[in-house]
């Protein structure tokens, strides 16, 4: 079976280039909008700020396709193999850390991006083994723990090929690592893709992970192919097989990813290729199918995928400037008792949705205690389950030690490597258990802000008579992702400080070995103590600002409603009250101000974005 979609000729990719019209026009509506909005002043400004933003997106004209995927399957390799060269460090353990930028360059170059405004550094003229090691103590989680450097993101300029058609080629942290935090760098970073090829392997095909990250990333890119990786351990049986399973898991998941391409490739064999330059294994690394795929792609779709996701995003901000327009014309308009009587009226459900806002967070503090509850309960059966396990390990080494002799230092280097393995498991283990339960726990909360927004704008465009329009997804989306796992508290293996018991040397060996014991006991203890208590205490810390920035959030998002509704409505009440002489004015700018942005928003709903 063949997974992979025809190649398709010049001829083919010709027929259907950009459309350059539906592009310039789409600038010049957005050019407008921003005018009308920046004529309409302070209460306008945050709504022309985001269409500023996504102007520039336009004006760069470039593509960011982003390599996203559970950790280790293989997202820097594949890079290289576009690449033709291994630029990217890649390795057996968790890795990438920082989003790393690709784009075209006739050298290649390599620019470090910190946070907080601190100059960047720039290297050009190097080695690939010297840029090998710049980017390893850069991008790396090994070179850059917890990015105690304070990168912000890495750009490599290139001149491979496939850059040429003015993508940017994105590699970025995998999700799903005991590194939460190389997490919550991808799914920050998610807002600024506009297409992924989403990479998974067979080793499964599919984990809840990923299909609860492929969740988040669907709504959000407007173009998704999927990479089935390391096909090498596969014969051809194997992988119609994996690949047949993978499909079906999908479709039950998320039915609606499933007119989506998957190829089958191995990204090693095609780095491989490259590097040795063997075109016969380019071919069966089915790395040319994604290339030709792409080129085709970019040369064909990419201006219009990317006017499509600007569209869409343009659209909804519109939408949200006319409502607050709309309810300030008609307060202008309409008697002024009328007016008193709706504002009163409108206030009156506001109290109801703040009554609605109270009783959530009451819920999300019930919720917040049960799950520090559950953490406490875990605290307690790891403390059970250590003492359990390294106790078995020392009964375990003092049983292999032959003839009754005791090598102290043997049975001390064992308790320090089960501590470490014992704890650095149970730290993944815990902290991706605590993720999903948070992210289940606040996704009914999300659903109930999401509710009491929508009631407070149907309330205000029922009252003021005026067309509703729901909240877009993507907002619920920006504010789902900030309570994901936030941060990595490490947790320290301990070192196994017993101190030098010399008198026990001139004790019978007997004795020797009951004192041992004994002092063992007293250290498993407290190596238990120590480490469940970091875990703990790290887990305690997520947890909290996960929901505290979850809380915040709504907060921000509930005001913001309120001002677009109420603060609209009310500051149109106060001009009523306070320059009576100015109203017809202002109800004319108003007008023909929500009468151009409607115009612009029905074209830009009318373009060619497919
Ligand atoms: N057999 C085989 N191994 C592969 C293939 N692609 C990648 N690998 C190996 O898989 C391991 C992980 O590869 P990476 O490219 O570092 O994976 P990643 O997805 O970037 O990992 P993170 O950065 O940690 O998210 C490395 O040991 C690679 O050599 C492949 O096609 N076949
Ligand atoms: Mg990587």
């Amino acid at each position: 079976m063949n997974f992979a979609p025809q190649d398709l000729d010049m001829a083919e990719m010709n027929l259907c280039s950009p459309d350059t019209d539906s592009v310039s026009r789409f600038g010049d509506l957005l050019d407008t909008a921003v005018r009308k909005l920046a004529d309409l002043g302070r209460h306008f400004s945050s709504d022309e700020g985001k269409i500023l933003f996504l102007k520039e997106r336009l004006n760069e004209g470039r593509f960011h396709l982003a390599i996203l995927g559970q950790f280790k399957r293989g997202k820097s390799t594949l890079l290289n193999a576009f690449l033709g060269e291994a630029i990217l460090p890649t390795s057996v353990v968790p890795l990438t850390a920082i989003p790393t930028f690709v784009e075209y360059g006739q050298e290649r170059k390599i620019t470090i991006r910190y946070q907080h405004n601190r100059p960047s550094d720039e290297f050009s003229n190097k080695s690939l083994d010297e840029i090998n090691k710049i980017l390893e103590a850069v991008v790396t989680e090994e070179g850059n723990p917890e990015n105690h450097l304070g990168v912000l993101q890495v750009e490599i300029l290139h001149p491979a090929p496939i850059l040429k058609h003015g993508v940017v080629l994105i590699d970025t942290p995998g999700i799903g690592s005991t590194f939460t935090h190389n997490t919550q760098a991808t799914l920050n970073f998610l807002p600024q893709c506009d297409a992924a090829l989403f990479v998974v392997s067979a080793d499964p095909p599919l984990t809840e992970v990923e299909s609860q990250f492929l969740q988040n990333v669907f709504p959000k890119v407007s173009q998704l192919f999927f990479i089935f990786n390391k096909i090498d351990y596969l014969n051809d049986r194997e992988k119609e097989a994996a690949v047949g399973f993978f499909k079906k898991v999908l479709k039950q998941k998320i039915p609606s990813t499933e007119e989506y391409p998957i190829f089958c490739v191995s990204a090693r064999m095609g780095l491989d290729s490259k590097m040795s330059n063997d075109p016969s294994l380019w071919g069966q690394s089915g790395i040319d199918k994604v290339e030709n795929h792409l080129v085709c792609f970019l040369l064909s779709e990419k201006t219009r995928t990317l006017l499509d996701a600007l569209a869409k995003k343009s659209l909804d901000i519109i939408a949200a400037a006319i409502m607050k327009l709309q309810l300030q014309i008609t307060s202008l308009k309409m008697p002024i008792e009328d007016l008193e009587k709706r504002l009163g009226l409108f206030e009156k459900e506001l109290k109801n949705a703040e009554r609605l806002k109270l009783s959530a967070q009451d819920m999300l503090i019930g919720d917040r205690k049960r799950t520090l509850a559950l953490l406490e309960e875990h605290a307690e059966t790891l403390r059970k389950a250590s003492e359990d396990h390294l106790s078995k390990a020392i009964d375990r080494s003092f049983s292999e030690m032959s003839n009754g002799t005791v090598n102290e230092q043997k049975i001390l280097d064992v308790l320090g490597e089960e501590v470490t393995s014992f704890f650095g498991e149970s730290a993944g283990r815990e902290s991706s258990l605590f993720a999903r339960l948070v992210a289940s726990t606040l996704s009914p909360h999300q659903e109930r802000a999401d509710d009491i927004i929508t009631l407070i704008r149907k309330a205000a465009a029922d009252l003021f008579e005026i067309p509703f329009h729901a909240p877009d997804s993507s907002e619920a989306f920006e504010t789902k992702r900030r309570p994901y796992w936030v941060q990595r508290k490490r947790v320290p293996s301990l070192p196994v400080v017993v101190p030098e018991e010399v008198i026990d040397k001139l004790l019978p060996a007997k004795t020797r070995k009951t004192r041992l014991k004994k002092r063992l006991a007293r250290q498993i203890e407290a190596l238990t103590r120590q480490n469940v208590e970091n875990l703990r205490w790290a887990t305690l810390q997520n947890l909290n600002d996960a929901f505290q920035r979850f809380a915040t959030t709504l907060d921000q998002r509930f005001e913001e409603t309120i001002n677009a509704t109420h603060g609209a409505i009310r500051a149109a009440y106060v001009k009523r009250k306070e320059h009576t002489e100015s109203i017809d004015e202002n109800l004319r700018r108003l007008s023909v101000a929500a009468e151009c942005l409607d115009k612009i928003r029905s074209e830009i709903a009318a373009l060619n974005t497919k």
